[in-house]
C-alpha cells in the first residue's frame, strides 16, 4: 500500500495521479481509517480476518470482482458510480484479494489523498468520510466486502444534503477535535 497526495490533474482516473508527495501510512489514522495487511497467500490471514470480523462485528461479507469480463454490461456504469465522490452512513470495509486499485479519500483540508491498494490490504473507511474508488490500468480487482449486521451503506453522493447529514457532521467533528489522531 502507498499513500500520496493526488495530483488533481485531468486525465484517466486509472492513471496513478501521483503528485510525488508521499504520505506515511499513519496519516490515514488521523482520518479515522484503519488499515491492515493480511496477505492472502499467508496461512494465518484467514484467521486474522475472522478475528477482526468478530472484534468489529462484521457479521456479513461477500466477494466482488471488478472487471469488464466479470461485470458485463453493468461495468462502465459501476465504475463511474465508484468514482463519484460519496459517503456512507456506515464503515466501508474492503479486503483486496487480487489486483490493484485506488481509494481516494478527502483529508481534513478537503484534499484528495490517494491510497494505492493491492493484495492483502484491508481498509476500513469510517462512516461519513468522502471517498471514491477506481481500478488502475490493469482493470481488474477482486475484493472481499465486509459488513456489519444491517449496513447502511447506500452511496450518498457529495452534495449540500450530505453536508447536513448527521453521520457526516459527527465525522467532521471527530477529525477536527483530533479524536482519531495517533
Ligand atoms: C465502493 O463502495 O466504492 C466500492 O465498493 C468500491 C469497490 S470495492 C474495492
Ligand atoms: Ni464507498
Amino acid at each position: 500500500m502507498r499513500v500520496f497526495f493526488y495530483d488533481n490533474q485531468p486525465g484517466d482516473c486509472r492513471l496513478p495521479h501521483d503528485s510525488g508527495t508521499e504520505l506515511p501510512l499513519s496519516y490515514l489514522s488521523t482520518l479515522g481509517i484503519l488499515y491492515y495487511f493480511f496477505p492472502p497467500w499467508s496461512p494465518s490471514s484467514s484467521s486474522a480476518v475472522e478475528e477482526l470480523s468478530s472484534t468489529r462485528d462484521y457479521a456479513n461479507r461477500d466477494e466482488i470482482t471488478i472487471s469488464a469480463d466479470a461485470m458485463g454490461a453493468a461495468y462502465e456504469a459501476k465504475i463511474q458510480m465508484f468514482f463519484d465522490e460519496h459517503m456512507h452512513e456506515d464503515e466501508e470495509i474492503r479486503y483486496i484479494l487480487a489486483g490493484n486499485g485506488f481509494f481516494d479519500v478527502r483529508d481534513a483540508d478537503d484534499k484528495w489523498i490517494r491510497i494505492q491498494a493491492g493484495p492483502g490490504d484491508l481498509l476500513v473507511l469510517p462512516a461519513g468520510i468522502y471517498h471514491r474508488f477506481t481500478l488502475d490500468e490493469a482493470n481488474f480487482l477482486k475484493a472481499m466486502r465486509l459488513f456489519q449486521n444491517q449496513p447502511k451503506w447506500a452511496a450518498l453522493n457529495r452534495s449540500e444534503e450530505t453536508e447536513k447529514n448527521e453521520v457526516r457532521k459527527k465525522y467532521v467533528h471527530a477529525v477536527q477535535i483530533g479524536r482519531f489522531a495517533t
